[in-house]
């Protein structure tokens, strides 16, 4: 890992000059944890034309050095970001540029007035994640892991899907399991939605008891190795109709549709709009309310981002979401989430979705 932190601060050194700046600070973990491998929860990463400087505190003295190889760890006593003024003041810096994104209005008034005047800062965005968007081998074995680990935990569950059982205790034991098979938490609050529930696209668990003749959405997903995954999985406690198992046909049709749209090259909105296009078809478009999916790495939600109208390029190397989805107030919801990667061959799927409807 050492040889891909060095180079990848070398990246962001290089290209310092564009923001025209001689410095740049992330404050934005899972950012300071791809450029050099620090997996605490507070610290600075200061990349300028020396050495790259790694800001933490005494907390994690032990940890910064047995994890941070390529960057010069500092540990600051009292205020992180005063710690990081200090030392800008003394050091070669004019122009800094910093990630307003996971910077606190009051945490930024902290390390203006401890650099003093004479330091002069730039915001940037998405210098990081724009590396970040495109993974390494290593990065996508991690991610087929992480998905297939959250699916294992999904059929582990399935025989307690069962009228009687309340949503919240669903939410446990998928989380237990996911524990049990080695992921450091969940990657986001689980859902799990039934009944008319299920048509809240981020329903919150409930008390609520599932009853026969109800459609269950499910989605989880595991943090491991520190990458996410996210899945979803709708199924129906007993006989589904004819026209929930059509729909549901019709849903895996969209998603199948946006998987072979995703290739190196086609836009963001094409992906969304081959999925929304079958939905369309289906007579169902205007209940498929969110975009198609999101990119997937250290955080559960990165670029790129597949929705409507969205003009970026795909690269090969890119881990996103296809979801599908649709929501009826009176009925219920479905929707159908896997991961995938996108290569020059096509997108490969880290797990596949079942074409008919789970019945319980
Ligand atoms: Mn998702």
């Amino acid at each position: 890992m050492d040889h891909l932190h060095h180079k990848r601060i070398q990246i962001v050194r290089r290209r310092l000059e564009e923001f025209d700046a001689d410095g740049f600070l992330s404050t934005h973990p899972a950012n300071v944890y791809y450029l050099c491998g620090f997996t605490g929860s507070l610290a600075a990463l200061l990349v300028e034309r020396g050495p790259a400087r790694l800001f933490t505190d005494g907390r994690f003295l032990i940890q910064s050095r047995q994890e941070v190889k390529k960057a010069r760890v500092q540990i600051v006593s009292g205020s992180l970001l005063a710690g990081v003024g200090l030392y800008l003041r003394r050091s070669r810096v004019r122009r800094l540029a910093y990630e307003p994104a996971l910077l606190t209005m009051a945490q930024f008034g902290e390390l203006r007035k401890s650099t003093g005047p004479r330091i002069r800062f730039t915001r940037v965005f998405g210098l990081v994640e724009e590396l970040r968007q495109v993974k390494s081998s290593d990065e996508i074995t991690r991610m087929r892991k992480a998905a297939q680990l959250a699916l294992a935990a999904f059929e582990e569950v399935l025989p307690l899907i069962r009228p009687g059982v309340r949503e919240f205790e669903l939410v446990a034991e998928i989380e237990y399991r996911m524990r049990r098979k080695g992921a450091s938490g969940p990657a986001f609050d689980t859902i799990v939605a039934s009944g008319r529930r299920s048509a809240l696209p981020h329903a919150r668990p409930s008390a609520k008891v599932l009853r026969k003749n109800e459609l269950v959405v499910l989605d989880l997903g595991a943090i491991l190795d520190h990458y996410c995954s996210d899945l979803t999985r709708t199924v129906f406690l007993g006989r589904a109709p004819a026209r929930l198992r059509c729909w549901y046909r019709s849903v895996w049709e969209a998603q199948q549709a946006a998987k072979r749209a995703l290739l190196p090259g086609a836009a963001e909105g094409e992906v969304d709009a081959a999925a929304r296009r079958v939905l369309e078809q289906a007579g169902l478009a205007r209940w498929f309310v969110h975009g198609t999916g999101h990119g997937l790495g250290l955080e559960v939600h990165e670029d790129p981002r597949l929705a409507r109208g969205q003009k970026k390029t795909l690269q090969a190397g890119n881990v996103v979401t296809i979801e599908p989805g649709i929501y009826l107030e009176a009925v219920g919801g479905i929707r159908i989430e896997d991961d995938f990667v996108v290569s020059q061959n096509g997108a490969i799927a880290f797990t596949k979705s079942p074409a008919e409807l789970l019945e319980l």
